[in-house]
């Protein structure tokens, strides 16, 4: 892995209109490729973006670019599956764990009155613990984070030791929240998918690892979940240059 070159791939798709025109957000995806993979990789961003159960997009941008910065090693986040009964109980362990982290209840409420009032989104809320406030300015657009994968042979290894599914889902948010969680800035992550037919969500630390929580919300629902909470007050440019910026490839074995 070390020593090659790499790409970064990525992929955003919208209907009625691009994201720039007030479109809905579809789907996007993020890997990292050598040139010689460039190929399948486009392909299977294409096809991600294609056949999505949000719907059928009508604007899709896919571009690479090489990569000149080292790429970090990152090992994944020990997991946790909490099966629930109900999006309610769900929830309510998802707030558990979040003060268990240290959040401020005051905060915590906010942060899920900023989620209902900003679903649709395509990248991430950053939200200031202390504050209390959200602290990126990317409004309806969010902190997309880029640059980062996991090759398939090791992620299968890894679901099959620890007995989860071999999703790309799972392989997907896994690689994100880690990224996400190895920065000192990032204290917790909460996210469910924006994918009406997918209601398994999570709560990601460096502390607690990657809480698997199976029910967050209801069968059908498009209103999806990112958000950060960040200690980072004066260092934000460099947190989000970290989150978009800093390639990272996440590895269970050497
Ligand atoms: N950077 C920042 N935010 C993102 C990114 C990204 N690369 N990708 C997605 N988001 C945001 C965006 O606002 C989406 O609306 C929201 O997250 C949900 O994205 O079984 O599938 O890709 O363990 O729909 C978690 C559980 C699944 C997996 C999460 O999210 C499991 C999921 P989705
Ligand atoms: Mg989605």
């Amino acid at each position: 892995m070390q020593g090659r070159k790499y790409y970064s791939v990525r992929m955003r798709a919208a209907k009625d209109g691009s994201h720039e025109q007030g479109g809905n957000h579809i789907s996007g995806g993020e890997l990292l490729s050598t040139f010689s993979d460039i190929n399948y990789a486009v392909n299977s961003l294409l096809k991600k973006g294609l056949t999505h159960s949000r719907g059928r997009p009508d604007f899709m941008q896919i571009q690479f670019e090489c990569i000149n910065e080292p790429i970090k090693l990152v090992h994944p986040l020990k997991i946790e599956t909490n099966e629930v009964e109900s999006a309610e109980k769900g929830q309510a362990l998802a707030r558990k764990l979040l003060q268990q982290l240290g959040i401020p209840r005051k905060s915590i409420e906010k942060a899920y009155k900023l989620i209902t009032e900003n679903s649709g989104m395509r990248g991430a809320i950053l939200f200031d613990i202390h504050l209390g406030e959200r602290i990126d300015d990317r409004n309806e657009k969010g902190v997309r984070v880029s640059r980062m994968d996991w090759l398939d042979a090791d992620f299968e290894k890894w679901a099959d030791h620890f007995e989860v599914p071999r999703s790309p889902k799972v392989k997907e948010a896994l690689v994100l929240a880690g990224k996400a969680s190895n920065h000192p800035a990032t204290i917790a992550e909460l996210c469910w998918s924006d994918d009406p037919d997918y209601i398994t969500g999570y709560v990601a630390s460096k502390k607690l690892g990657y809480q698997r929580i199976t029910k967050l919300k209801e069968f059908g629902d498009e209103r999806g979940c990112r958000i950060f909470f960040v200690d980072c007050l004066e260092a934000l440019d460099s947190y989000i240059h970290y989150l978009e910026k800093q390639p990272v490839f996440i590895q269970w074995e050497e």
